[in-house]
């Protein structure tokens, strides 16, 4: 036994554990690139989303380290009427004006905030659905894997079940709610005999358990379909629905505060899916499956960034741009703009959070 006054051994000194280090984001791109970049026509220049630099490898993704990835799903193949969505990547990137990046109503540069690449395309092999829907995966696992947002341009709605399914396995089933905007449900169990149909994609999200049916919230439905036998089974599945007369009654700011409340109850991030035929045909006539009497495009630019700002958004689809049958590129504009103002709101969310922007940022 020591004495009282027997001085304490000294300490062992605790291992130091060396602070793990973070990399700075390495953001270069060739000068030949940069200066294609920095061209910032309206009309022309590298034609990827935004004008945003286009990364391919996953190294090179690695190194970049951006918030944002943008990719593109050109699949359309579980269309049941009007076929043409596999050109909605390819419009978005090329047809839409570029506005600048300012957002007026939030007073930011919105890539000042928010660090956005173009990562390219899932391969899409025409004929080949399961070869497709695997390659959709795995491309927003590659995004979504590495803790960037993906934001998914398709492509017909098929394409949510491969993308959701990715962010689901990367967060945890039962873990991730939506908010899925549309005209139609899209909750057959098939069409056509059909499993991977544009109709069928939110039933299998559902059956697979990757997003739960009480976490699923619809908003902007209408029209003759689908029949009763389905209304019951997405009742069966605890799944909530705001109906486009009741959006029409109570205003979509007021049904999208009960959406987002449905939404994460229980859960911890949220997947916002949109079919672009949730918006009226005037606003978006250019897609396959055109619904009248649909949501206004001063509705759904607000609620966008409303979901980027107040919600834990950890993925994005914008779905069936069919430019074929679009007017004066009007689709392609609004649907390219609810990209815009959900970037906005995550830059929002940046400069809220006191995020100083990285000083090599390149800008174009
Ligand atoms: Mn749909």
């Amino acid at each position: 036994m020591p004495s009282p006054t027997t001085p304490p051994e000294p300490a062992t000194p605790e291992p130091v554990t060396p602070e793990p280090v973070t990399p700075a984001p390495v953001r270069d791109v060739g000068p030949g690139y940069r200066e294609q970049l920095e061209q910032g026509y309206v009309f022309g220049s590298v034609l990827t989303f935004g004008q945003r630099p286009l990364v391919v490898e996953e190294a090179q993704l690695d190194a970049w380290r951006p918030d944002v990835a943008v990719l593109g799903a050109p699949f359309d193949l579980g269309t049941t009427n009007r076929p043409g969505a596999r050109f909605g990547p390819r419009a978005l990137r090329t047809n839409a004006y570029e506005p600048g990046t300012f957002h007026l109503d939030l007073g930011l540069e919105i890539f000042d905030w928010l660090e956005v690449v173009d990562v390219g395309d899932a391969y899409c092999p025409h004929g080949r659905v399961e070869a497709s829907l695997d390659n959709i995966k795995a491309k927003v696992a590659s995004v979504v894997n590495r803790g960037i947002v993906p934001i998914t341009i398709g492509g017909d709605h098929t394409v949510t079940w491969p993308a959701a399914t990715a962010v689901a396995d990367r967060y945890g089933y039962g873990r991730v709610g939506m908010v899925h905007f549309d005209a139609h449900a899209d909750t057959a169990d098939t069409i056509d005999g059909n499993l991977a149909s544009h109709g069928t994609p939110m039933r299998r999200l559902i059956e697979s358990g990757a997003i739960p049916g009480r976490n699923f919230v619809q908003i902007g439905l209408r029209g003759y379909w689908p029949g009763q036998d389905v209304w019951d089974w997405m009742a069966e599945q605890g799944m909530r629905w705001h109906l486009m007369d009741e959006v029409h009654r109570r205003g979509l700011d007021s049904v999208l505060t009960d959406a987002i409340g449905e939404a994460m109850d229980g859960v911890d991030h949220l997947y916002v899916s949109v079919d672009i035929d949730s918006l009226d045909p005037a606003y978006a006539p250019g897609t396959g499956t055109p619904e009248p009497g649909g949501l206004a495009s001063v509705d759904m630019v607000r609620a966008m960034r409303r979901l980027a700002m107040e919600t834990p958004l950890v993925a994005f689809d914008v779905m069936e741009v069919a430019p074929a049958y679009d007017h004066a590129d009007c689709t392609v504009n609004v649907a390219h703009r609810l990209i815009m103002e959900i970037l906005a709101g995550l830059a929002w969310k940046r400069r809220q959070r006191g995020e100083q922007p990285s000083a090599d940022r390149p800008r174009r």
